[in-house]
C-alpha cells in the first residue's frame, strides 16, 4: 500500500518535470518574439552579394528577433550606426554604436527589434562594402516575418530552417513525454507484482 503511494507520488514528480522542460522547450523555439529573418553576413556582404556595396534593408514587424549568421571565411561584425549611418565609418559618432556584435568569423548575432523605427548597421571592417538597415513596422505579427527585397534561395532556406528546428523541437519533446510516461506505467506496474 505504501509502496504503491510512493511510486504514485514519484510518477506525478516525474510528470510534472517533463511538463516543465516540455514548456521551456517550446518557449525557447516561440516564445514572446517573432521567430524572425536571418541575416546571412558572407564575405564581403550581408543578406546575399547583390548587395555588396549597397545597403541591405530587412522590414520586420515589432517584437521580431533578428539574427545574423556568419556564414563566410573573414572576420565581420554587425554595428548599429545611427540614422543613414551618422556614427561614421567606425560608428563612433555620437557616442558610439547602440548595440553591436563581436569580431568574429563565425556563429550567430540575434537582437530583439520591439519599437518601430529604422536602425542602421554596418561591418566595421568593411565599412563601405557592408551595410543594411532594419525596418522595424508597428504591426506586430506572429510568425515569420516577411523580407521584402530578399530573395536569395539561402535566406529562404535559412527560413525554412528556423521552421523546421520549432517543429522537431516540439516533435521530440512529445516522445520523451511518450516514453517517459510508459516507463513509469511500467515499472508501477512491475513493482506492485
Ligand atoms: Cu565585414
Amino acid at each position: 500500500m505504501s509502496l504503491l503511494r510512493v511510486n504514485v507520488r514519484k510518477s506525478l514528480i516525474v510528470l510534472a518535470t517533463v511538463g516543465l522542460l516540455l514548456t521551456f522547450s517550446l518557449s525557447s523555439g516561440s516564445g514572446t518574439a517573432n521567430a524572425g529573418p536571418s541575416i546571412d553576413v558572407g564575405d564581403i556582404w550581408f543578406c546575399d552579394v547583390s548587395f555588396q556595396n549597397g545597403v541591405c534593408e530587412t522590414t520586420v514587424p515589432a517584437g521580431s528577433l533578428v539574427t545574423w549568421t556568419w556564414v563566410g571565411f573573414v572576420p565581420h561584425n554587425v554595428v548599429e550606426c545611427g540614422a543613414n549611418f551618422s556614427k561614421g565609418l567606425a560608428c563612433t559618432g555620437g557616442g558610439g554604436p547602440d548595440w553591436a556584435s563581436a569580431t568574429q568569423t563565425l556563429g550567430t548575432f540575434a537582437r530583439l527589434f520591439d519599437t518601430q523605427g529604422e536602425f542602421y548597421y554596418l561591418c566595421t571592417v568593411h565599412p563601405t562594402t557592408m551595410r543594411g538597415k532594419i525596418v522595424v513596422s508597428g504591426a506586430a505579427v506572429g510568425g515569420i516575418a516577411e523580407l521584402p527585397g530578399l530573395s536569395s534561395t539561402s535566406q529562404l532556406a535559412a527560413d525554412a530552417g528556423g521552421d523546421r528546428s520549432v517543429l522537431i523541437g516540439a516533435i521530440v519533446a512529445a516522445t520523451l513525454v511518450s516514453m517517459t510516461v510508459a516507463v513509469t506505467v511500467w515499472l508501477t506496474l512491475r513493482r506492485r507484482a
